[in-house]
């Protein structure tokens, strides 16, 4: 779905405008904004501003804007003061992977010791 929104899309409607989110980073192709439900002190979200349904999808679609996403995450924890303590970024895809948001996201989370995830 490149270049579209979902009009059920949730995250489609923040991108529009139409719900309200606690923006930290945007320019012309992403936007970063404050999860509704944090985990973690600091837990931002990084979405392409286009639908896709998750990395798969986007990697193949738009491997530049894979790119460009990832290094926002980065930016974002360095605007969030996280960079040198540390921080977690990670992509549920799919009900197995626990994916709630069909829009692709990279949640960024730190702000305290986040402890090990499968290991
Ligand atoms: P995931 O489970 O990986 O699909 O993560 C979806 C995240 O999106 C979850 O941590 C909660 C967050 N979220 C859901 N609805 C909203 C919303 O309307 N606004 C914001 N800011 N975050 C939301």
């Amino acid at each position: 779905m490149r270049g579209m929104t979902d009009a059920d899309c949730i995250f489609c409607k923040i991108v529009a405008g139409d719900i309200p989110s606690t923006k930290v980073l945007e320019n012309d192709r992403v936007l970063a904004f404050r999860d509704l439900y944090p985990k973690a002190p600091t837990h931002v979200l990084v979405i392409p501003k286009d639908h896709y349904a998750n990395v798969a999808e986007l990697t193949v679609a738009d491997p530049a804007l894979a790119g460009e996403l990832l290094r926002a995450t980065a930016e974002v924890a360095a605007s969030e003061g996280i960079d040198e303590s540390g921080w977690r970024l990670f992509a549920n895809t799919g009900s197995d992977g626990g994916q709630d948001v069909f829009h692709v996201h990279f949640h960024v989370a730190g702000g305290k010791p986040l402890g090990r995830m499968l290991s």
